[in-house]
């Protein structure tokens, strides 16, 4: 493929150099003529020809990790091994200013979607309280396009982008193959998520397997990329659950940390080296597929780091707008289109992915909204930065930061149903580039530039202003400390509290899993059993 565009655009008439449309058909006309000129020029227009047709559309595998920290990573100086991660970040590109949501449910909204997750209405993490919320079914799915485009799809992780109407589950929504859980943190050895009971499901059915959860992931998509059909290019959307809380790692990788002295930490730790295991397990299989130079390999954290985990220098965490809970770890590796060892600093968001890829690959989409993000296939081609044409938006459920230019808004504390008592309204404004660690608010000097942005974005700080609002009263599934616990064939620790729950102060008062847990909204179906459903045909009547 690479030898047919040089060898057209050489001899084409210039009025069909600027087409980039160029069919397949129209190109083999063009060829056809072309073949007659020579000899010499036969043989390079029927081999580059043979190629084309022979070459096939690249395959994809996203690998997100799940609160992982900008310091919890080998390649930025942390304390734990990640070998396979930082080896991608040398084959491909690391990408110095990736952008997320601070949250689990809108990072993989906007992933998804290729929109702002606010335009979804998701502020959010899909959870007990989140009402009728649905990921969005107007739009076509990331996962939808490749799988229209002929790919075989699949899914293997926590999904969290709805888990109580089967309608939202990930086997209704453009997934060939589903392994994993509904909600956000099952149990890592039992499988059990909340209310404790079994949620754990291949291709829609439950199943009871043993093992610890990061491995088994690792090892489903390993296992479905060596048996796929050949002839198909496949997508694979990998969303581990680590270094997500609850803290729960096998002992023999804890004991590798056994010179950290918090305990939290030194679990932390281990989870995230097993979480790189993982991750170099699919590597591998794509390496013996033979499969790597077609294979665009993304890592990517879906939000910063907790408090057990590390945010580098910057300022805030998990849940906030601030660069601790936006800017992640991430690499992008697609061998001869990406320059390897290259250190982009082209600002990116996860939105951008989507629009990227249909760019990259000439992807068709069916969309009723357009892209909020843009394309960043030339600057990945190419290592080079460039102006956006976009601004970036993140949000929550409070508030937005907007990046434009050189400059970063914060605008906090904007939701009407907050209670009145709460955080006052705030504006913040960063030279984001010379500032990276948020330490000096420019705001009060550069009203101008506050003005412009805030009325640029009222349509977001609209709907964030009318969002649900509920107070985090209580922990998120701190979990105690157990001691060594026989799992699946495998010692595992379990590390007291380190739940990385979504709101400073959240871990207060943790509850133990397991209990009810009141909300506004039905729990998962399940079956007689109590373990939750996966599949339509299961779901009892009533
Ligand atoms: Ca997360």
């Amino acid at each position: 493929m690479s030898t047919l565009t040089p060898t057209l655009t050489r001899k084409l008439p210039s009025h069909m150099k600027r087409n980039p449309d160029i069919s397949l058909q129209s190109k083999n006309h063009i060829i056809g003529s072309l073949i007659t000129n020579s000899l010499g020029s036969l043989f390079v227009a029927l081999t580059t020809f043979v190629v084309s047709a022979a070459d096939t559309l690249p395959n994809v595998v996203l690998l997100v990790s799940d609160d992982q920290g900008w310091g919890d990573v080998g390649y930025h100086g942390g304390e734990m091994a990640t070998p396979n991660i930082d080896k991608l970040v040398k084959e491909g590109m690391e990408l110095n200013r990736f952008y997320t949501y601070p949250i689990c449910s809108t990072t993989r909204t906007s992933l998804l979607t290729g929109h702002i997750s606010m335009r979804h209405k998701v502020f959010e993490p899909f959870d007990t309280h989140s009402g009728d919320l649905t990921l969005s079914h107007e739009d076509q799915l990331m996962n939808q396009a490749f799988k229209n485009a002929g790919y075989m799809t699949m899914t293997a992780g926590k999904w969290h982008l709805g888990h109580t109407h089967i309608r939202d589950f990930p086997i209704n929504r453009g997934f060939d193959h589903t392994y994993g859980s509904l909600e956000a943190f099952p149990d890592y050895w039992t499988h059990n998520g909340r209310g404790g009971s079994k949620d754990w499901a291949r291709d829609g059915k439950t199943v009871f397997e043993n093992g610890y959860i990061t491995d088994l992931f690792g090892n489903e998509i390993s296992r479905l990329i060596r048996d796929r059909d050949p002839s198909k290019p496949f997508f694979s959307y990998v969303a581990f659950t680590a270094p997500h809380a609850p803290l729960q790692a096998p002992q023999e990788y804890v004991e590798k940390y056994a010179h950290i002295e918090d305990e939290s930490r030194r679990v932390f730790c281990a989870m995230v080296e097993v979480l790189d295991v993982a991750i170099g397990n699919v590597l591998k299989a794509i390496d013996d597929e033979g499969i790597r130079d077609n294979t665009i390999v993304m890592f990517f954290s879906d939000n910063g780091a907790g408090p057990v985990g590390d945010n580098g220098d910057f300022r805030g965490r998990k849940g906030q707008l601030y660069e601790a809970g936006t800017r992640m770890p991430a690499a992008i590796r697609w061998p001869g289109k990406i320059p390897a060892g290259v250190r982009s600093e082209q600002p990116i968001v996860v939105y951008d992915l989507f629009p990227t890829l249909v760019d990259a690959i000439g992807l068709m989409t069916d969309l009723r909204t357009p892209f909020d993000g843009e394309s960043v296939w030339d600057t990945l081609r190419t290592g080079k930065t460039r102006p956006r044409k976009t601004d970036i938006v993140i949000g929550t459920a409070t508030g937005y930061s907007v990046h434009s230019g050189d400059y970063k808004l914060v605008h906090s504390n904007i939701n009407k149903n907050a209670p009145e008592r709460g955080p006052q309204e705030l504006v913040e404004l960063f030279k984001i580039f010379e500032d990276p660690n948020e330490t000096t608010n420019v705001a009060n000097g550069q009203p101008e530039i506050v003005e412009k942005l805030v009325a640029k974005h009222a349509e977001w700080a609209q709907m964030i202003s009318e969002a649900p609002y509920r107070e985090r009263a209580g922990g998120r599934r701190n979990r105690t400390g157990t001691g060594p616990v026989s799992q699946g064939g495998r010692t595992g620790i379990d590390a007291a509290g380190g739940g990385s729950g979504d709101r400073q102060g959240a871990r207060v008062g943790g509850r133990q899993s397991g209990g009810p847990r009141r909300g506004d909204r039905p729990p998962p179906p399940r079956d007689s059993d109590g373990n939750i459903i996966h599949l339509h045909e299961t779901v009892p009547s009533g």
